[in-house]
């Protein structure tokens, strides 16, 4: 699994600098997918800012991690993480329909903070091994996604336990990124 990423981001993400928000309620399978990855060693850093971060450089590619859904008033520090951000990756716990209300107001507060209103937005369905899941369509409506204007956005189902759709979500990301930095680039 570690080497079908690291081919992925040495194709994609190789030579330009990125930055990758990865967020969502605690639980919903966020450091399992990390170190899922295996394309380093995963930092946590102190949290003598309130919060809890997970770090993980892969080349030039940096993913940063936190749960979200906590007190509100943490939420002006998000902003420090989000300058610069290319991309947000978004877990959603399928399973958890109880809180998925929850999940869509932190996602449309993240979405809607000035700094990512240019980031591309992958949700992750995840546990989608799990009996009575949601599925990611259901997730999709949970989230408001259908109601997104002028954003990209991709859901992908996961398992982040067998690590099943991971590739295929950070390959859309990847290429999506990819896309947008040419179209950047050779309006100048
Ligand atoms: N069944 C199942 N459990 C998962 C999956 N992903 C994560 N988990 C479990 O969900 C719990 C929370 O995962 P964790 O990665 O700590 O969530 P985080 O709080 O978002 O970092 C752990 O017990 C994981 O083993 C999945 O795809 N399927
Ligand atoms: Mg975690």
């Amino acid at each position: 699994m570690g080497q079908v990423f690291r081919k992925l981001f040495d194709a994609f993400f190789g030579n330009s600098e990125m930055r990758v928000v990865m967020l969502g309620l605690d639980a919903a399978g966020k450091t399992t997918i990390l170190y899922k990855l295996h394309i380093g060693e995963v930092l946590s850093t102190v949290p003598t800012i309130g919060f809890n971060v997970e770090k993980v450089q892969y080349k030039n590619v940096m993913f940063t991690v936190w749960d979200v859904g906590g007190q509100e008033k943490l939420r002006p520090l998000w902003r420090h993480y989000f300058n610069d951000t290319n991309g947000l990756i978004y877990v959603v716990d399928s399973l958890d329909r109880e809180r998925i209300s929850k999940a869509k107001a932190e996602f449309q507060t993240i979405i809607n903070d000035p700094f990512m209103l240019n980031c591309v937005i992958l949700v992750f369905a995840n546990k989608q091994d799990m009996k009575g899941a949601m599925t990611p369509m259901e997730v999709c409506e949970g989230l408001g996604l259908f109601e997104l204007k002028n954003r990209k956005w991709h859901i992908q189902g996961t398992c982040a336990l067998k690590g099943d759709g991971l590739y295929e979500g950070l390959d859309w990301l990847a290429s999506t990124l990819k896309d947008m930095k040419a179209a950047s680039t050779s309006s100048f």
